[in-house]
């Protein structure tokens, strides 16, 4: 793609957000940084979707709780020698008050912060992406869709339930695509006409021209009364003086793939539910796909291991499973299981996600659970019968009543006591 008919493209991942939505999985890790599908992380469905597409020059602009996903992508993400130059990098680029002493305020203004990088990269367009949504998508059909319609922004686009599209940017279009209206997280969205019930919603991934990406980015930075967001301030301000284009995702066609999949893993309940999507066979996102693989960090993990143990048998139904997850005499069912998981005999584990390095002992019941990573669940521990139990030792979430483990404490050192 690159140095094609594209022209220059350059792929800025958004994936600074706090996250605040998917805490307690956010405490100690920005939200792409968020593990998914038991060996993945977030931010790995955007870097592969345009790394697959062919997009090979990627910058990824951190700013909140990110040693996590800086150490990810620096062991995950970078090309081998024959492909590294000047237009081969994924690099992480970290908020550095650039512009004066002051963090990112919004997604504008992160790229704002960072437009030095587009001039020397001399970018004619810019994909800017979010991290935070699980999907799989052909990067160049929006290109092509960008420039057949002489776009001056693209935005890709997704139809969902009205009643979830409050949390999203919400678009009209005309017949030919062209948005005529975008409001962010409307109280009460739009719904497509003559599709009641129904809203077409941005995914937050935009394709720029370059020159309306710098003018927009420069004049919203004036702007007093801005929150330098794209979603709130830049998409609205522009809708109506640019050729502002929806892409449908709908129509983005995979090899191997029946239709496509999309989902903002934002919150605690979408979390799971996207896990528990990834359970059905076949799955609506298939990670098996070899034409389009989720790429990530590659551990020399040993394989995973199902044993029976102190008189218990073994049985493994309906899940995920990564490398050198460990089932010795236990029963798991519709369960993800992380990295270097151990779940000992005796326990049931149903409709639960299990994080990497997590200890589950022996006789434990969890239900509808959450274990974020390093914790070691004790012997015969009930997690997910008992709401009010539960919500004294763990994190409940309202909207779902899922229970969530989050990741124990690193306990520091005590300070030194001088005497006298
Ligand atoms: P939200 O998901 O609410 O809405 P936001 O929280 O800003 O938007 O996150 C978008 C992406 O930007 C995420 O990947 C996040 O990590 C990143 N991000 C957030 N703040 C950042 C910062 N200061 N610096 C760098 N990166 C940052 C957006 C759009 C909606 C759209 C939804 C789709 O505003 O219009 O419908 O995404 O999920
Ligand atoms: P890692 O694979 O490094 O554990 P995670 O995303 O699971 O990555 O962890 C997020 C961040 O939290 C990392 O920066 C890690 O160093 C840190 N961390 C890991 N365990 C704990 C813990 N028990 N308490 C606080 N921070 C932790």
């Amino acid at each position: 793609m690159i140095h094609g008919k594209y022209g220059r493209v350059l792929g800025m991942v958004l994936a600074g957000g706090k996250g605040e939505r998917l805490m307690p999985l956010t405490r100690y890790r920005a939200k792409p940084a968020v593990p998914f599908a038991a060996k993945y992380r977030i931010i790995d469905f955007a870097l592969s979707n345009m790394v697959n597409s062919g997009l090979f020059s990627i910058y990824c602009l951190i700013q909140f709780k990110s040693q996590s996903l800086h150490e990810h992508i620096g062991k995950g993400w970078q090309f081998g020698s024959a492909l590294r130059g000047r237009d081969f990098f994924v690099n992480v680029v970290p908020a550095q008050m650039w512009d004066g002493e002051r963090w990112y305020e919004g997604t504008a203004d992160a790229i704002f912060q960072n437009m030095h990088l587009v001039t020397l990269f001399d970018a004619d367009r810019i994909c800017i992406f979010a991290a935070d949504h699980v999907y799989k998508m052909d990067v160049e059909q929006m290109l092509a869709y960008h420039m057949d319609n002489n776009a001056d922004i693209t935005v890709a686009a997704y139809v969902v339930p009205s009643s979830e599209a409050s949390q999203f940017g919400c678009i009209a279009t005309d017949a030919e695509g062209r948005i005529i209206d975008f409001v962010e997280k409307p109280a009460v969205p739009p719904e497509i006409p003559g599709r009641p019930g129904y809203s077409f919603v941005s995914m937050g991934n935009y394709i720029f021209e370059r020159e309306i990406l710098e003018e927009s980015v420069l004049s919203d930075n004036e702007r007093k009364d801005s929150t330098h967001d794209f979603g709130r301030d830049i998409l609205p301000m522009l809708f109506k003086g640019y050729k502002l284009m929806a892409y449908d995702f709908s129509t983005n066609k995979l090899p191997g793939d029946d239709r496509p999949y999309w989902k903002d893993v934002g919150s605690i309940k979408a979390y799971w539910e996207a896990h528990m999507d990834l359970l059905r066979h076949p799955s609506a996102l298939s990670l098996y796909n070899q034409q389009w693989p989720i790429r990530t960090v590659s551990y020399s993990d040993p394989p995973g291991f199902t044993y029976p143990a102190n008189d218990h048998s073994c049985s493994v139904d309906g899940c995920l499973r990564a490398e050198a997850s460990r089932v010795l005499g236990a029963y798991v069912r519709k369960s993800v299981l992380s990295r270097n998981c151990v779940i000992n005999s005796g326990s049931v584990i149903e409709e639960t996600i299990i994080g990497q390095n997590v200890h589950i002992g022996e006789n434990c019941r969890l239900r509808r659970v959450i274990v974020d990573a390093h914790n070691v669940i004790p012997d015969g521990t009930s997690i997910g019968f008992d709401p009010e139990a539960d919500a004294e030792r763990y994190h409940v979430d309202p909207s779902s009543g899922l229970v969530v483990v989050g990741m124990p404490k690193i306990q520091l050192r005590k300070k030194l006591q001088i005497p006298g």
